[in-house]
């Protein structure tokens, strides 16, 4: 189990009680799939991912990305137990997604460089630290259902 500061606790939850999901999660999932290709191939169903000047640019993308991002509240709200707190989300993409799971940490590193982008210097190296344990801990449960 993943032990939890005071400090980290008020970090994780000044967070989220800031969180800009409809602009952070398009961002952070657009980046994604630029940035490591590959992870294009699980939405093929979404249409053309680059619009006319080549730019990754798809409503399905945005729409998703703000879903994905919404998908780290289940962990915020069970901090103490964010293992147990994914096995169904584990479950989907380990057995009907078949999403390889090295990148949900990609994905994760994306969401961390557009909020850094976002909060400019307030997001101190502290708030990296506990920011970064706290999806640690998501893309390690998400991936709990992989055998
Ligand atoms: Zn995922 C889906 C979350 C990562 C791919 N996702 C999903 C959902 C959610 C999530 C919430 C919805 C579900 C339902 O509907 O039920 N993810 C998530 C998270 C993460 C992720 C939290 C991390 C952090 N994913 C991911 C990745 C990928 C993916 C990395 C790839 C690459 N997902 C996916 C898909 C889907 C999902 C494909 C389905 C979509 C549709 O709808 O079609």
């Amino acid at each position: 189990m993943v032990e939890w500061t005071d400090k980290e606790r008020s970090i994780i939850s000044d967070i989220f009680s800031h969180m800009d999901y409809d602009d952070i999660g398009p961002k952070a999932l657009s980046r994604c799939l630029v940035v490591y290709p590959w992870t294009q191939r699980y939405f093929s169903g979404f249409g053309n991912l680059y619009n006319a000047e080549g730019i990754m640019s798809n409503a399905n993308v945005a729409a998703h990305g703000i879903k994905v991002l919404h998908g780290l509240d289940r962990g915020m709200k069970n901090m103490d137990n964010i293992a147990d707190a994914y096995t169904d989300l584990s479950t989907l993409h380990s057995e009907k997604l078949h999403v390889d799971p090295d990148n949900f940490k990609l994905l994760s590193d994306c969401i961390t460089i557009v909020l850094a982008a976002k909060m400019g210097h307030a997001f101190t190296a502290e708030t990296q630290g506990a920011f970064q344990k706290f999806l640690a801990a998501v893309v390690s449960a998400l991936g709990k259902q992989y055998h």
